[in-house]
């Protein structure tokens, strides 16, 4: 979108002093992002973000807007009452002009504002292993400080996000439609998933039949959803809360992990170079327990290893359904980036499959602690 556009978006919010610039924020591969100056009278900075929700991905942006503005007021509340200052500490939603949580331009264009978190950097990668360890912290907090937060009060903003069983019989039904004529090339790949089957079924079949607990999570904790202070390297912040909504811990837990604990990017196409690193896996883990081992069950504790596996599998699973699709949901940077990140994913499940039984001696050690 050209700054023009974003120009004419901005009166219909209320923001604070006089625009100054805009630049689009190339991260996310769902939302389209936009960092913006403006200047108080005085001469002060004060920076936005301005976001298209995708609304493909998002079929309901009220509902969505309704559940971010609830939790992160419940957060903001909880910081206060420890007398901690919560204003770069949780995202806020800046209303419209005319009160609302966003402004729908058309039927398929809604944007939203939120105050910017400055001096604090996301990560596409950690840069230092402190970062990982960190982010498991102040994923662990965002999830401590919503055990009190009713969960039948959210929507679920993508119905059957991490349903591995679901998405499993979606990726079947993709297979058998062929769409865009792809499926004769990717036979390893489908029988992959048929022999994962059961296992990556694991998580949703114990949430169904209760043995594990539905909380409220975030669902989406890739590592560059983690806002660090550039000063003091701590975690701050935790951003992109489209996805927040009743699941399991073990989905923020295996998602941070098979996302950041990898020792390439997500859509590295040299696969030889993908493994989960057990050193960022424990830094994570130690984050993770510090806040959360008294509230998480046995059960849940003991899945932690496996969840990773299950989430990396599910990735896999989640960029190859797109690919044999056609490319209609994950926005793609060359023709085959869909078939090089499911391809890599499958790289780190394979290796994590050797690595269960070290990965269970490091959460135990820490469910201890
Ligand atoms: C999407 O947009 P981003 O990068 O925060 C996706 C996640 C995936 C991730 C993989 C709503 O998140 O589930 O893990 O890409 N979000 C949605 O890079 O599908
Ligand atoms: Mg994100």
């Amino acid at each position: 979108m050209i700054y023009e556009d974003i120009r004419r978006l901005l009166p219909h919010f209320r923001f604070d002093g006089h625009f100054e610039d805009a630049a689009e924020i190339n991260a996310g591969n769902i939302n389209t992002t936009y960092h913006l100056i403006y200047r108080l009278p005085d001469g002060a900075r004060r920076e936005y973000l301005l976001q298209r929700i995708n609304t493909y991905v998002f079929r309901d942006p009220d509902g969505v807007m309704r559940n971010i503005e609830a939790v992160t007021e419940h957060i903001a509340r909880a910081y206060e009452a420890q007398g901690v200052d919560s204003s770069r500490r949780v995202l806020r939603v800046i209303p419209t002009t005319d009160g609302q949580s966003f402004f729908k331009q058309n039927e398929d264009s809604c944007w939203r504002a939120y105050n910017y978190v400055d001096h604090a950097t996301a990560y596409n990668m950690p840069e230092k292993p402190e970062h990982f360890y960190e982010a498991g912290r102040a994923f662990g907090e965002f999830q401590r400080l919503l055990t009190d937060f009713p969960a039948a009060e959210l929507i679920e903003t993508i119905p059957d996000f991490h349903n591995t069983l679901k998405r499993f019989y979606a990726f079947v039904a993709s297979v058998a439609a062929d769409k865009a004529g792809r499926v004769r090339f990717l036979e390893d790949e489908i029988e992959f998933f048929f022999e994962r089957r059961r296992a990556m079924s694991e998580i949703a079949k114990a949430l169904d039949a209760g043995r594990l607990p539905v909380r409220v999570t975030h669902n989406d904790t890739k590592i560059n959803n983690v806002m660090i202070d550039d000063e003091t390297g701590h975690a701050i912040c935790v951003i992109d809360l489209d996805t927040v909504m009743p699941g399991s811990a073990l989905y923020d837990y295996g998602d941070a992990i098979r996302s950041g604990a990898s020792t390439a990017a997500e859509d590295d196409p040299d696969f030889s170079k993908v493994s989960l690193d057990l050193n960022m896996f424990e830094l994570f883990t130690r984050g993770f327990l510090s806040e959360v081992k008294d509230i998480l069950t046995p059960a849940e504790i003991e899945l932690m290893p496996r969840s990773v596996h299950i989430i990396a599998c599910e990735l896999a699973m989640r960029f190859l359904t797109d690919y044999i699709d056609g490319d209609l949901y994950f926005k793609i940077r060359t023709p085959d980036h869909n078939l090089v990140r499911a391809r890599n994913q499958m790289a780190l499940a394979k290796d994590i499959e050797s690595k269960l039984d070290r990965m269970q001696a490091i959460v135990r050690k820490y469910a201890q602690a």
